[in-house]
């Protein structure tokens, strides 16, 4: 019997990976050693989390959300050799940027890394004159970093880059938001010739259907191509009387038209249960900015940021979870 590969991309046998445990009955399982990164993890540094990692040389690299002890956040590079154990710099990246104007970065939190082409792109929210939007930049090596113009203008979060063009356009995933805990939020998809002038703004998926993703939704890891569609992992933000609760749900986009959606969970495959994701500086907070994958076996491991305090790990495998994505679909 011919082997089916549901996932589009390359082997990864070195990710970080376990089975799943006998008795989860879940789609989605976590890391049994979690956190990956637990509190205080650098002189400056109170949390390091959602954060965004790749498979770089024979490793991984990343880049970090660090919050200072200020409680001001920052973008930090690491290294890895399995994805587990991470060797942060303690310095800040230094962008390098033609335009000083653009260089003014007042903050820079939710980082996602997207190799494309030959280059490692940078998709963040940047402070711009103390207002969010995307910031991108572009390193080959994770040693000198250049920054591009901001995508949009304020306000804006959750830059989602897709890992190729698609009709000869870079697509980016985002969504429009304001100043503060923002209350509503829908997903957009825009386009590009460059990776500087962004346009073609097409709404993909808004909140609501259920209450578990009833006020906001945002992209996570970049998309996965599979032969079932582009597979999308998103948060999904429940309002309840104690403050924002983050899901995690999963979605299938049309390989052509990333602005279809033809498939959404209505239900979450992950939520804050475990104590890590239950206390922290925010509980009750999961939420997803990276995705390893092993195309032969479709394992994903997915990094989550726990509780706006720690950095988690959770897999799933990619049949299994388009199944449920399948049955559990309630598109609207
Ligand atoms: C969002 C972002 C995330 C954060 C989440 C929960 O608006 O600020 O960085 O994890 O709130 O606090």
């Amino acid at each position: 019997m011919a082997l089916k590969q549901t996932i589009l991309g390359n082997s990864l046998p070195n990710m970080p990976w376990e089975e799943k445990p006998a008795n989860c009955d879940g789609v989605m399982w976590r890391y049994s050693k979690n956190p990956v990164i637990d509190i205080n993890p650098l002189p400056c540094a109170q949390s390091i989390y959602n954060s965004a990692v790749v498979p770089f040389n024979s490793g991984f690299a990343g880049v970090f959300r660090v919050d200072y002890k200020s409680c001001m956040p920052y973008l930090h590079v690491g290294f890895s050799d399995d994805g587990l154990k991470w060797n942060i710099h303690p310095e800040r990246i230094e962008f390098h940027c033609d335009e000083p104007e653009i260089a003014t970065m007042t903050y820079a939190y939710d980082p996602r890394v997207c190799k494309l082409d030959d280059w490692y792109y940078i998709t963040w929210c940047n402070g711009y004159h103390g207002h969010p939007t995307i910031g991108v930049a572009r390193t080959k090596d994770f040693q000198t970093f250049e920054q591009l113009e901001n995508a949009y203008l304020p306000f804006n979060r959750n830059g989602v880059l897709f890992p190729r063009k698609i009709n000869n356009k870079y697509i980016m995933l985002n969504r429009p938001s304001d100043d503060g805990h923002t209350p509503f939020g829908d997903i957009y998809v825009s386009e590009s010739p460059d990776m500087i002038h962004w346009g073609k703004h097409r709404f993909v998926m808004g909140a609501g259907g259920q209450w578990w993703q009833g006020t906001k939704v945002g992209a996570g890891p970049n998309p996965i191509e599979t032969t079932e569609g582009w597979l999308l992992i998103y948060h999904g933000v429940l309002n309840t009387c104690n403050g924002f609760v983050y899901n995690v749900g999963a979605a299938l986009l049309d390989i052509d038209r990333p602005a279809k959606v033809l498939y959404r969970t209505n239900q979450y495959i992950l939520n804050p249960e475990a104590p890590y994701e239950t206390t922290g500086k925010v509980p009750n907070v999961t939420f997803p900015c990276a995705a390893l994958v092993d195309a032969p076996t479709g394992r994903i491991a997915v990094y989550y940021g726990a509780a706006d305090t720690y950095t988690a790990l959770a897999f799933c495998q990619v049949d299994e979870l388009i199944d449920f994505i399948k049955l559990h679909s309630e598109v609207f």
